[in-house]
């Protein structure tokens, strides 16, 4: 209820200062404005642990985690997970004064239910994602890879981006993209009209019939500001009025 922000796939990260900058002028924007913050995953580009993050941010981090902390402090904070921020946890939430969302989520919002996820989930078709997914989704797994140090996490994380690049070269922009059918399916599971998430960097409204009824899908834009030209980056807001888009500089996106 009131006023909700959301946003998506941000990436920051080290080598993204641009981006980083924008995302703390959004902080500030979203401060005065919203009366709740979901970000829904995706916001961090890689996350090798809690521990590291808030025992010893990175220069680039601490900034980041400072004004979310703030803007915690008057505004409730959502932190979803994202495919590549997945091991963001309660050390986190509890650091900044968040609150972590479910893989999905049910909102009950001004204008009507919402399902919100990340949104890789529906991307059902790239097999080898979902390979990957299952694996380091697991419990046995995170304590694990959690209980390496700080220079083997690293490594690791080094690895499976190398990997990752070199397979999502070879992939077919379908097979990256969400599948038709899972997202029916959620539809159908869930019984509402809108759907948001982010992921695929496709950002749309999509305005689809699923068993005789209209449905809408909202996707969240990715963020880049330090390559793209111009800038990419925004974010939806949903009240009474209705779910809007909004780019960077909060001026209305045509949806
Ligand atoms: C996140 C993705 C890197 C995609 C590894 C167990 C295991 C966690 C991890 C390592 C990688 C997150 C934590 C990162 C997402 C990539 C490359 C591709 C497609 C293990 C638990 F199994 F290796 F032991 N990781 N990092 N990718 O760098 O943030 O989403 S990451
Ligand atoms: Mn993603």
């Amino acid at each position: 209820p009131g006023r909700i922000w959301l946003a998506s796939d941000i990436h920051l990260g080290p080598d993204v200062p641009a981006t980083c900058a924008a995302f703390l002028d959004f902080l500030g924007r979203a401060r005065g404005q919203a009366d709740a913050l979901l970000l829904c995953g995706d916001i961090f580009d890689a996350w090798i642990g809690d521990d590291l993050a808030v025992l010893e941010p990175a220069a680039w981090l601490a900034p980041i985690l400072q004004r979310l902390r703030e803007l915690a402090q008057d505004t409730p904070l959502w932190l979803g997970r994202g495919n590549r921020d997945f091991l963001m946890g309660r050390t986190l939430a509890g650091h900044l004064g968040a609150r972590l969302l479910p893989d999905t989520a049910r909102l009950d919002t001004d204008c009507g239910a919402v399902l919100l996820s990340h949104g890789d989930e529906y991307c059902t078709e790239d097999h080898a994602y979902q390979r990957f997914r299952r694996i380091v989704r697991n419990p046995t797994v995170q304590r694990l890879f959690l209980a390496l140090g700080r220079g083997t996490r690293r490594a690791i994380a080094r690895w499976a981006r190398a990997r990752s690049m070199s397979a999502n070269r070879s992939k077919h922009s379908r097979i990256m993209d969400v599948s038709p059918q899972a997202v029916a399916a959620a539809y159908a599971r869930s019984g509402v009209d809108l759907m948001v998430h982010g992921h695929t960097h496709r950002p749309a409204v999509h305005r689809i019939e699923v068993g005789a009824r209209m449905r809408t899908r909202i996707v969240l834009p990715d963020w880049e500001c330090d390559h793209a030209r111009p800038p990419r980056g925004g974010w939806l807001v949903i009240d009474r009025e209705g779910p809007r888009l909004y780019g960077l500089s909060g001026e209305p996106i045509a949806g």
